[in-house]
């Protein structure tokens, strides 16, 4: 007998990957999927999950909600096409939203939730792993809102994911700390670009093997830098250069830059960076560090 019920609405790859993970737990899973025809939500009916082709009947089978849409917009469309028929279904329950989304977002969701559809806790929350890692062991995810007493119970449901870290009452906390964790990710991206696209305009273009075995594990040693640079932020030592003063950086950024204008490569990413290291040099001198770069971009 299944302990608790749970409806999951948005079985796209990361909701298919997380209703397989709660579905080796003992809740029992209702489904709401848009288009119901989709290869995914095929597969969590096969696994256990009971499909409800209607959101607002789907919505009424469980005190416990958890969404994972693409964004926000598509949460409010589909709910707003249930709110002439289905106007109470929310009220008393508990959801977790586990969609990509703003701090705004998350702020004017949480108003929403409660005002119109009398939604009794929210939780604003992201899955920080991709479907593949899901229910693996370092699966994750982050929620925010209410009080932590109130979170113990969408935790342990939540569980089988990954695990849940809760980041406190401030509803915009979850939205906030996920869009830091993929700026971080996407600005690596951005430079892996750059340099694999420098290593493409070489005589041997094949580029797998070097970006594997060797900048891989350059880069995999160098991460702890960026740890680093948040404390001397936090600290506000803008002169320690930890060994690396910003003139010399700057030259070498300066020399990608070059580099890609000599090779036929879009430097663009990298110009900003050189912008910013340059008014650090102004403001506080070649020798300083390069962490001077993160309060330029704080714009009051
Ligand atoms: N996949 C990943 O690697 C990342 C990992 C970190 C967290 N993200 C976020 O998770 C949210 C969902 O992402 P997803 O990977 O499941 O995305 P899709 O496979 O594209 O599924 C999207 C779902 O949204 C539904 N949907 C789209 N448009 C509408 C609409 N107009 N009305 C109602 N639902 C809509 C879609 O339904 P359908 O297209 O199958 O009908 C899927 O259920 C996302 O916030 C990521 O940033 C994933």
């Amino acid at each position: 007998m299944a302990s608790q019920s749970i409806t999951f609405i948005g079985i796209g790859n990361m909701g298919l990957a997380a209703v397989l993970a709660l579905l080796k737990s003992d809740s029992s899973i209702t489904i709401w999927n848009r288009t119901v025809t989709r290869p995914q939500v095929q597969t969590a009916v096969g696994a256990g999950a009971v499909l409800e082709e209607d959101l607002g009947k789907a919505l009424s089978k469980s005190a416990m909600v958890f969404i994972c849409l693409l964004d926000y917009g598509k949460i409010r469309q589909s709910l707003e096409a249930i709110r002439a028929s289905s106007p109470s279904v929310l009220a008393g329950k508990t959801v977790v939203n586990l969609t990509n989304g703003t701090p705004r977002q998350a702020r004017e969701m949480h108003s929403w939730l409660q005002e119109t559809w009398n939604v009794e806790r929210y939780f604003d929350g992201a899955i920080m792993v991709t479907p593949q890692m899901v229910g693996g062991p370092h699966s994750f995810l982050v929620a925010s809102g209410e009080d932590e007493a109130a979170f113990s119970e969408p935790s342990r449901l939540l569980s089988p994911i990954g695990n849940p870290q809760y980041l406190g009452p401030d509803i915009a906390a979850a939205a906030r700390y996920d869009l830091a964790a993929l700026s971080t990710m996407y600005g690596l991206f951005s430079g892996s670009f750059i340099g694999m696209a420098l290593l493409k305009r070489s005589p041997n273009p094949s580029i797998g093997k070097i970006v594997k075995e060797s900048i891989v594990p350059f880069l995999t040693a160098l991460v702890p830098y960026i740890g680093e640079i948040a404390t001397a932020w936090d600290e506000e030592r803008w002169e320690d250069n930890m060994g690396n003063p910003v003139l010399m950086q700057l030259e070498g950024v300066r020399n990608i830059v070059a580099a890609c204008e000599e090779e036929g490569v879009d430097s663009s990413f990298m110009t900003n960076l050189v912008n910013l290291m340059e008014k650090v040099v102004e403001q506080h001198g070649g020798d300083a560090g390069v962490t001077a770069v993160g309060k330029l971009l704080l714009k009051d």
